[in-house]
């Protein structure tokens, strides 16, 4: 990440009237939540998360999935926000409008204190029944190795969590507030994301067509980067914190 690079982004920012963030997985790695495709480890490492998030994959073994899916639970719901996480509540403070379009499932866009977050990809943290999507709100049992899911109380079906899995449209209202404010914007955040999943992979294309500045932040380059005005190399945990500490200093200096 060069300074000029950083000056350059945080200068797009503080110019900017709506400013998206769209962000991934990388987003909670400092949160201790291991991105999608690290998602395997331990005893979870000989599996492929891109055959479990499936409805397929949860159909031909029901206990396998939902037992990923309960430790998966268990481990964000003890997760907290990182710095990266924080720095996007105080970049609210300093562009007049700012809304948070994230394909993360933990919620912890909103436990940081962001107000407004659009969720692409479900919550992990609710759970709804595989053939009706009745919402379920009662307590689950802790996680455990081989366990069935629990059937839906008004329904029998098995409960599933309420995220989106491949193959599965995404939740409507979402996609359609997502894909105005994309046209609207002036300047995109996209943060930790491979960039790899569809449709979200399209939001910053979007964006740059109707003449927003992207600029991305990431370790390492992304599918999206031939599309960033400007790339920002390095760890959200700790790049947005000095990306909105610039913006602060350009929008509290006298033009
Ligand atoms: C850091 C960092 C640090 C690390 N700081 N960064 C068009 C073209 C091609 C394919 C398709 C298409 N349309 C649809 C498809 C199929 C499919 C798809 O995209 N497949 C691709 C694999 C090719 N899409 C779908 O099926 C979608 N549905 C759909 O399109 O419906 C219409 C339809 C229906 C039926 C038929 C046809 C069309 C649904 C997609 C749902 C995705 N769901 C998941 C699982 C959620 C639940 C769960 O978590 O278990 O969502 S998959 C998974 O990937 C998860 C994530 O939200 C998503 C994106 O991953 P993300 O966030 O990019 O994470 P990673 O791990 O890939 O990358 C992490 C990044 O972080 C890396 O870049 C690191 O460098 C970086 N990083 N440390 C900052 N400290």
């Amino acid at each position: 990440m060069t300074v000029e690079g950083m000056e350059r982004a945080a200068r797009i920012l503080a110019g900017a009237y709506r400013v998206v963030v769209s962000s991934g997985a990388g987003m909670s790695k400092e949160s201790g939540i291991p991105t999608f495709r690290d998602a395997m480890e331990g005893l979870w490492a000989n599996y492929d998360p891109q055959e479990l998030a499936t409805e397929a994959g949860f159909r031909a073994d029901p206990r396998r999935v939902w037992s990923w899916y309960a430790w998966r639970r268990e481990r964000i719901a003890q997760a907290r926000p990182n710095p990266g996480h924080v720095a996007l509540v105080r970049l609210a403070e300093q562009v007049p409008r700012l809304t948070v379009v994230t394909q993360n499932i933990d919620g912890l866009h909103a436990r940081a204190g962001s107000a407004d977050v659009v969720e692409l990809h479900g919550n992990i943290q609710r759970v709804k029944c595989l053939d009706r999507g009745h919402a379920y709100e009662g307590a689950l049992p802790p996680y455990a190795d081989e366990q069935d899911p629990p059937p839906c109380p008004r329904c029998g079906s098995p409960l599933r969590p309420d995220v989106v899995w491949f193959g599965e449209m995404l939740p409507e209202k979402a996609v359609e507030r997502a894909w105005s404010l994309a046209e609207r914007c002036d300047a995109m955040l996209l943060i930790g994301t491979s960039g790899t999943v569809w449709p979200a992979a399209e939001l910053p294309l979007v964006a740059r067509r109707h003449g927003a500045r992207v600029i991305e932040v990431n370790p390492t380059p992304s599918e999206l980067t031939h599309a960033a005005d400007v790339f920002l190399q390095g760890p959200s945990g700790e790049v947005l914190p000095a990306l909105v500490e610039a913006v602060t200093r350009i929008r509290s200096t006298p033009a």
